[in-house]
């Protein structure tokens, strides 16, 4: 068993009967709905799910999880997700994967937002191994792109694997990965970034995590805010 699947286990002893939880989207949130699928079929354990993208709805739907549509709940228990950085203050970076709109809204609807990593995701300050993902309204781009380059950020549109196009997230919007000064904290980032008008949303999570559990050399860490 790797870091990631081992936490992904740990995490799904978490869940407990009548629970919804958010399924994120990624490596270390497929084997947190394996694990689930197994507590499920094995454990009699009943629990609804909610999903922050197609892909996990998919495999929670192949899995025979029940799933709710986003639209339709008003609120969650738990929601559970990977990362691609975690700062030491527990702010994050998700979204290269590039479902963050939805990632966020259950990150901040959930009672409880726990995150699950290996060490390599850890990190001194938000945006040292990663761009930050910006999501913009396609006719915002050339201006987001501007007032980000005004507050010391400087990137451009992402394209598909293979360079032939641009990547348009689920809801159509493009995504600007950018690259920020040093010298600003993820904190920080987040509230500058929150101020740009034609942002959709972006990578940043401050002040939602609840626990970060890490998987390492054979067990797991929890952080707790
Ligand atoms: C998505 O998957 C992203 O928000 C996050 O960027 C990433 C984590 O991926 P993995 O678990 O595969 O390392 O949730």
């Amino acid at each position: 068993m790797n870091d990631k699947q081992r936490v992904a286990h740990y995490a799904a002893q978490q869940v407990q009967n009548g629970m919804v939880v958010g399924l994120g989207t990624g490596s270390t949130a497929n084997f947190f709905i394996e694990e689930l699928a197994r507590r499920q079929s094995e454990e009699n354990l009943k629990f609804k799910v909610v999903s922050s993208s197609v892909v996990s709805a998919n495999k929670a739907k192949q899995l025979g999880l029940a799933l709710l549509g986003i639209e339709h709940i008003d609120g969650l228990d738990l929601y559970v997700d990977g990362a691609d950085e975690v700062a030491p203050d527990l702010t994050l970076l998700k979204g290269r994967g590039y479902d963050l709109v939805r990632e966020k809204l259950l990150a901040k609807a959930a009672d409880s937002f726990l995150v699950l990593i290996d060490a390599s995701k850890r990190v001194k300050r938000i945006g040292e191994n990663f761009p930050i993902p910006i999501e913009v309204s396609p006719f915002a781009w050339r201006l987001v792109q501007r007032s980000v380059a005004a507050i010391g950020g400087h990137g451009n549109l992402r394209q598909t694997p293979n360079q032939d196009g641009l990547v348009v997230t689920s809801h159509g919007s493009l995504v600007l990965d950018v690259a920020f000064e040093p010298n600003l904290d993820g904190k920080a980032l987040n509230e500058r970034l929150n101020a740009i008008p034609g942002i959709v949303e972006h990578g940043i999570f401050s002040g939602l995590t609840r626990a970060v559990f890490c998987g390492h050399d054979g067990k797991v860490d929890e952080q707790w805010a």
